[in-house]
């Protein structure tokens, strides 16, 4: 008897090791990457994330929100969707623990970019962008139609959509890049990706020395802006114009010492006063572009 109740205490305590240990891992990995707390990981949560990157929807409107930071490097961003998609993909564990975030050099990094985005922009690489407002052109005085404005204002800063090759890149081709460790923001690495985000830049111009200038040529200027909404309306001038760059980030994935893909995005706040007879107008809009540079030929 006294045999059989020990054995049913020590079955009883096992059930009970069973049980805690079975929940511990339980818990913890249902809630890295499943951020729609579903219980599983899935190319939705990825497409969530990325709608939170592109101010669709709130982080905190996730009924997961700390779920949301796979790599641990206390931002929400287009790499944390990628974690994801490439645990879909089944290239990648779940993360048990977040990695703890490396934070390199930012002058080591800036030399990466330089000497990379010159090695690729001489060969050839597929492109695709695509860009699109995030607070639609309006007209804050005057009555000037505001489809002749919005229009020619759509064309100056590229918005929709857009892919091909090298050749036909025009101001989306890769240059080689002028990055100074003063232009980084922040840098994080996490595994082969490298994510920096740059200063803002205020009415910058094509090959200055202003951080965005510093990455690309797809720069809008007050010359551009007003050689556009003349050509739409000739009698037009452009009295003022303000372009401000922010959120501007390079995210890049090396593998081997080369570069694998490359993305730049930015938003573009555009601020603008036109006359034209007796009318006058001012507007202003938002624009985010991104552009993904993959397939490099060296
Ligand atoms: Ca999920
Ligand atoms: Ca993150």
């Amino acid at each position: 008897m006294k045999a059989g109740v020990k054995m049913k205490k020590i079955i009883s305590l096992m059930l009970a090791v069973i049980l805690i240990v079975m929940a511990i891992p339980f818990a913890s990995a249902a809630t890295l990457g499943d951020v729609n707390a579903d219980g599983d990981i899935t190319a939705v949560d990825a497409r969530l994330i990325l709608q939170v990157v592109a101010e669709l929807r709130k982080q905190s409107d996730l009924k997961n929100p700390a779920g949301a930071d796979l790599n641990d490097d206390n931002q929400i961003t287009a790499v944390d969707a990628r974690i994801i998609l490439q645990i879909v993909a089944g290239i990648r564990d779940i993360p048990a623990e977040p990695e703890a975030p490396i934070n390199p050099d930012k002058a080591e990094i800036a030399n990466l970019f330089n000497t990379k985005s010159a090695e690729i922009a001489k060969g050839s690489y597929k492109w695709e962008k695509a860009c699109y407002y995030v607070e639609d052109l309006t007209i804050t005085k005057g009555s000037l139609s505001v489809d002749t404005i919005q229009g020619t204002v759509d064309k100056f800063l590229g918005i929709g959509n857009g892919s091909g090759t090298e050749k036909n890149a025009g101001k989306y081709a890769i240059i080689p890049m002028n990055l100074k460790e003063s232009d980084i923001k922040n840098v994080a690495q996490d595994g082969n990706y490298i994510t920096l985000t740059l200063n803002d830049s205020i009415n910058p111009t094509v090959g200055g020395d202003y951080p965005i200038s510093h990455i690309t040529n797809n720069i809008v200027t007050k010359t551009d802006v007003e050689n556009e909404i003349k050509a739409a309306i000739s009698s037009a001038t452009l009295n003022n114009f303000q372009a401000k760059y922010t959120k501007v980030e390079i995210m890049a994935e090396v593998n081997g010492g080369k570069l694998v893909s490359l993305s730049i995005r930015y938003d573009l706040e555009a601020n603008l006063g036109a006359s034209a007879a007796f009318i006058t107008v001012e507007g202003k809009g938002k624009a985010r572009t991104e552009v993904l540079y993959t397939d490099f030929n060296y």
